[in-house]
């Protein structure tokens, strides 16, 4: 990819777009084109083809999604399906007709089947049934990486995926019922340390195992296959440490310096048993996780220390900061 190259950050206000421009900012790639939602909506196909064939990118990361946890994936299963096939069906056939020389889709680690082989390798996609609270997701995230697969094969295009597990880092979205696990414990034990809580409710059973892979990580292991790979197929992004949600639960807790008790909901959604991504495929084309859980969420509880600070101070002053 040549410095010069206009390369497009779909998503960029987003977890993964933020540390997509700050790590091609930090490779010397300068010639960056970005736009927020307000300037172009990537779920109306019109402004999408007009900004393409106006801006001509050559390189594309498609960063941007509907994205959040179990409760936003069971709340709006519609928005979900929707918003997601139209981003990338416009952006992936737009990058097509514009010539864009090289796209980087993001997938996730929900495509693979709800009772899969641990860990889970990439052909181990389309072999069983789908976890049901993310199943609207799921199916267009598949649908992206198999467009991805048949403009490739069809037009000889040079479409990759990557298939993330659980990412996570200090721009995350925190504390709410749509958040994903991790923000969504810094934030409740963060409040109960600060409000002296005896308790903390986790969702589920705390028995599921996830994987989590630090947001800067995913960045550059985005920018280093965009560069470096051009298999047809969908390549795991994983960063080898499969932790149980009890277990993520008292780190957190830990590094918050909560000392309550904590509590499982059981009416809560526990979600697919396990999601650990066999990474060998990524690991052979020298990509390495630099950043470990505890530093990751060190990282992460720092950021959302930042942005409370910084909601407090615009809730006094009535001054927002942008
Ligand atoms: O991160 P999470 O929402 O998503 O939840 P998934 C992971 C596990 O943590 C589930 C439990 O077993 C939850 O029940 N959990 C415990 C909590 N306490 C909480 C809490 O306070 N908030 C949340 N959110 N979970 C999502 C998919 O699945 O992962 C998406 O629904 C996407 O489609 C994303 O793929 C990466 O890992 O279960």
């Amino acid at each position: 990819m040549e410095k010069q190259a206009r390369i497009y950050v779909a998503g960029h206000t987003g977890l993964v777009g933020k540390s997509l421009v700050r790590e091609l900012n930090k490779k010397g790639y300068t010639n960056l084109l970005t736009r927020s939602h307000q300037e172009l909506d990537l779920t109306r196909q019109i402004e999408v083809e007009r900004f393409f064939s106006q801006e001509r990118p050559d390189y594309v990361f498609l960063a941007a999604a509907r994205v959040g946890g179990i409760g936003a994936n069971s709340s709006y299963p519609a928005d979900f399906i929707y918003e997601n096939l139209m981003i990338q069906t416009n952006t992936i056939h737009s990058a097509y007709a514009s010539g864009v020389k090289k796209l980087l889709f993001f997938g996730s680690a929900c495509m693979y089947p709800k009772h899969c082989l641990q860990p889970m390798n990439e052909d181990n996609l389309l072999t069983g049934r789908l976890e049901s609270t993310s199943e609207p997701y799921a199916i267009a995230k598949i649908a992206g990486v198999k467009m991805c697969e048949a403009y490739n094969r069809q037009y000889k295009t040079s479409f990759i995926c990557i298939i993330p597990s659980n990412i996570y880092g200090p721009d995350d979205h925190f504390g709410s019922q749509d958040s994903h696990v991790l923000p969504a414990l810094i934030d409740k034990f963060h409040q109960a340390k600060i409000n002296n809580f005896d308790s903390v409710i986790v969702w589920g059973s705390g028995n599921p195992r996830r994987e989590f892979v630090f947001i800067d990580d995913v960045a550059k292991a985005a920018i280093f296959l965009i560069t470096s790979y051009n298999g047809s197929t969908a390549i795991n992004l994983g960063s080898g440490e499969n932790i149980s949600i009890k277990e993520l639960a008292m780190v957190i807790k830990d590094i918050v310096g909560y000392k309550g008790e904590l509590i499982f909901d059981n009416t809560k959604p526990d979600g697919a048993p396990e999601k650990s991504l066999d990474a060998t495929k990524i690991r052979k084309l020298g990509w390495l996780p630099k950043t470990s859980l505890e530093e990751g969420i060190a990282k992460t509880y720092l950021g959302y220390q930042t942005a409370v600070k910084l909601s407090n101070n615009e809730a006094e002053t009535g001054v927002k900061k942008i």
